[in-house]
């Protein structure tokens, strides 16, 4: 019996040792090691690397120009052997599209129109263009001619250092008259104080243009052609309406030619049509009346819209009308002063010296720019439509 009590206890005491090295499952759960996907996630070795075939160095693709590109443009502001020219050096075809004032070209882009690769924006129009994201930024490499243009048009406050649109042409608003017919019209007041008895009561136009119109009206009365105070702005909106009864109509497309044929004697307009109609008319005659009058420059750009075609085609035209022979060409047809100093040198010294072409100094000081009002665009848009609306 003694025996057998001293074997269960020696087979215990071996029992619990065992048990002793072992350990207990919950330990051994514990201690068990990491699962190799979890060491090699840590520690990446070369072999588990994703393998990659290898890439053969391509040079990237360069896009290709539109072979047709349009052009929304001012009517007769181009001379159509430009296009010819250019087509017959790229094979890129110009499709010419037209607008008649800023807010038009403004409001149908703003419309979500599409397909344009050029458009030709004055100064103001532009500065609100880029601020609403509506202008793709020029590749400068792309146009070397850009070297061309005159410093003064370099800096300009509404795309300092040109970087989206190229300044096309410069110009001013007065009045043409027909010099047979009529005394020339020292002010504005032909319009805005018309003499019921005068022959040309009745045979008178205004350019169909919201800011254009306000700023005759608001320098006639000694305001600032950028107001946006709205008595200023009623009191020149009755100027307008006094003037309505004494035209014909509001025209920017055709009312130099309607001044060349007799039709009308007297018309508000940009000075450069004037000047192209009196090919048809040499008793037509351009003046800036005493009170002052608007300066502006026009500038081609190329709307964010653009397809990178378009784009590539716009840029290549861009560089073609900045050539001094072409620079030259545009004057020459449509008698707007050019900012491209190159082709200034190749034009006649008596265009260069038309006081309607480039004001003398006593007039450029009595002319001002048209400029964004910002919200009170609105207010000068339902002004002008309560013009266009009165009896
Ligand atoms: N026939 C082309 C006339 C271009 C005039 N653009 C000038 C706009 C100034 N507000």
């Amino acid at each position: 019996m003694k025996q057998r009590l001293v074997l269960l206890v020696s087979l215990l005491v071996v029992m619990g040792l065992l048990l002793a090295a072992c350990g207990t499952p919950k330990q051994q759960a514990t201690q068990a090691p990491k699962p190799a996907a979890t060491e090699a996630a840590a520690q990446p070795t070369k072999a588990a690397q994703p393998t990659q075939a290898p890439q053969p160095t391509e040079a990237p693709k360069e896009v290709q120009p539109a072979k047709e590109i349009v052009f929304y443009n001012w009517s007769e502001y181009i001379d159509p052997k430009v296009y010819e020219l250019f087509e017959k050096e790229t094979g890129i075809k110009v499709v010419e599209d037209n607008f008649s004032s800023n807010e038009e070209l403004l409001a149908k882009l703003q419309g979500g129109a599409t397909g344009y690769a050029l458009i030709v924006p004055s100064d103001y129009t532009v500065k609100i263009m880029i601020d609403q994201g509506m202008l793709a930024p020029l590749d400068r490499d792309k146009i070397p001619n850009l070297k061309n243009i005159a410093p003064r048009f370099r800096n300009v406050y509404y795309d300092p250092g040109n970087k989206y649109c190229v300044p096309y042409q410069w110009g001013t608003t007065g009045i043409g008259y027909l010099s047979d017919k009529v005394k020339k019209p020292e002010s504005w007041s032909v319009f805005f104080d018309p003499d019921p008895n005068a022959p040309w009561y009745g045979r008178m136009t205004m350019l169909d243009d919201a800011r254009e119109a306000f700023a005759a009206a608001l320098v006639y009365l000694g305001y600032d052609i950028n107001t946006t105070d709205e008595k200023q702005l009623e009191e020149a909106k009755q100027a307008l309406i006094r003037a309505k009864a004494a035209l014909s109509g509001y025209d920017s497309d055709t009312y130099e030619d309607l001044l060349a044929s007799g039709e009308n004697l007297i018309a508000h307009g940009w000075n450069g049509d004037f000047l192209q109609a009196m090919e048809d008319n040499e008793n037509i005659a351009y003046t800036i009346p005493k009170e002052g009058g608007v300066i502006w420059v026009d500038n081609v750009c190329i709307p964010a819209s653009a397809t990178p075609e378009q784009k590539v085609a716009a840029e290549m035209f861009l560089n073609f009308i900045l050539r001094p022979d072409i620079g030259a060409m545009i004057s020459e047809y449509n008698y707007y002063a050019t900012p491209n100093k190159a082709a200034e040198a190749k034009l006649d010294a008596d265009f260069l010296n038309d006081p309607s072409v480039y004001p003398p100094k006593d007039v450029l000081d009595k002319l001002q720019f048209i400029k964004p009002v910002g919200k009170a665009e609105s207010l000068y848009q339902r002004m002008w439509d309560e013009v266009k609306a009165a009896p």
